[in-house]
């Protein structure tokens, strides 16, 4: 029988700096009833769902940057969102600024929750690829400050088995890096979450900047093809607080192929039926690991005396 996973993304449109938090999560809450009248038993929301973007900018008052993170999941003002989700059935990923104490000490993290149909916690993944910079630089209209209000992620890329299968998580700029997908590839993943806030103007290059629609689905679709698995990608798109920001949120079916995609810069629900007995036909063939992957040829280049050094950078 096949395992079908009814998966929605649930894209959003802008939060302004001024939205309360009460109000966005009455967004989400309207795009999960949405969702669930669809028929779908899982939704994938965005990257930091609960806040405008607010690595845009230098806040050096440690209480207004300390107002954008989030010391309990659930916390008052998230808990409408979980009881939501329990009483549709309906599971969820959920990204936001993480504000953690471990030993003793006070931890920042992007972070990304997955949620299952009886709103209990189930996963929890923190940011590894940190884009951007910690101190502001000159010549930007907005800054991109993930390096100096987050520390990379120290749970690793692990997987989860809920919703029927085996589920994975990443968020933003990991969709781009291929090591993201392996490390879950390699332990069987059959559907990789992720949100993402990506704006146009993100390296100040025109030339590369002009292909970030192109860069967008060119990874989180090698990302797929290569790995076997689903990919939900969900976008914080539209224009927020003068920040152009990509849409073009995606289902991604493991052949590679986007099935789904988002066609407005606002709050759209998409959904797909996801065969995951699909992801298992590519791994038991083209992509069987076990069968062609040479790991061991892999390392020789590494450990070969007079190799090639990578660049300096
Ligand atoms: N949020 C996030 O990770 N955004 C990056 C673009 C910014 S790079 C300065 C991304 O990879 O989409």
């Amino acid at each position: 029988m096949a395992r079908i996973v009814h998966v929605a993304a649930a894209q959003m449109g802008p939060i302004a700096k001024s939205e309360t938090r009460k109000d966005t999560v009455k967004r989400l809450i309207a795009m999960m009833r949405e969702a669930k009248a669809r028929g779908a038993e899982l939704v994938v929301f965005t990257e930091m769902a609960l806040t405008t973007f607010f690595p845009r900018w230098l806040i050096e008052d440690q209480d207004e940057l300390d107002s954008y993170y989030e010391p309990s999941m659930p916390g008052p003002v998230t808990q409408p969102l979980f009881d939501e989700a329990k009483k549709l059935g309906v599971g969820f990923y959920l990204g936001y600024a993480e504000l953690a104490t471990e030993a003793g000490k006070k931890h920042r993290y992007n972070t990304s929750i997955l949620v299952d149909r009886s709103a209990n916690i189930v996963g929890k993944y923190r940011k590894v690829h940190l884009p951007g910079h910690a101190e502001p630089q000159e010549g930007r209209t907005h800054q991109h400050l993930e390096k100096r209000y987050f520390e990379p992620g120290n749970l690793g890329f692990p997987v989860w088995r809920a919703f029927g299968g085996v589920m994975g998580m990443c968020i933003c700029n990991d969709r781009r890096w291929p090591e993201t997908y392996r490390v879950m590839g390699l332990q069987g993943v059959e559907m990789v979450m992720l949100g993402y806030n990506t704006p146009f103007a993100h390296t100040l290059h025109a030339d590369i900047d002009g292909l970030t629609s192109f860069h967008n689905h060119l990874s989180m679709q090698a990302g797929a093809y290569q790995n076997s698995t689903w990919v939900i990608g969900t976008a914080k798109c539209g224009t927020e607080e003068g920040s152009a920001m990509l849409g073009q949120s995606a289902i991604i079916a493991p052949s590679g192929e986007v099935i789904a995609q988002a066609v407005s810069l606002g709050d759209e629900v998409i959904t797909a039926r996801c065969d995951l007995d699909l992801g298992k036909r590519y791994r038991e063939t083209i992509f069987n690991f076990a069968k062609h992957r040479e790991p061991a040829a892999y390392k020789l280049i590494v450990e070969r005396k007079g190799a090639i050094a990578p660049p300096e950078t």
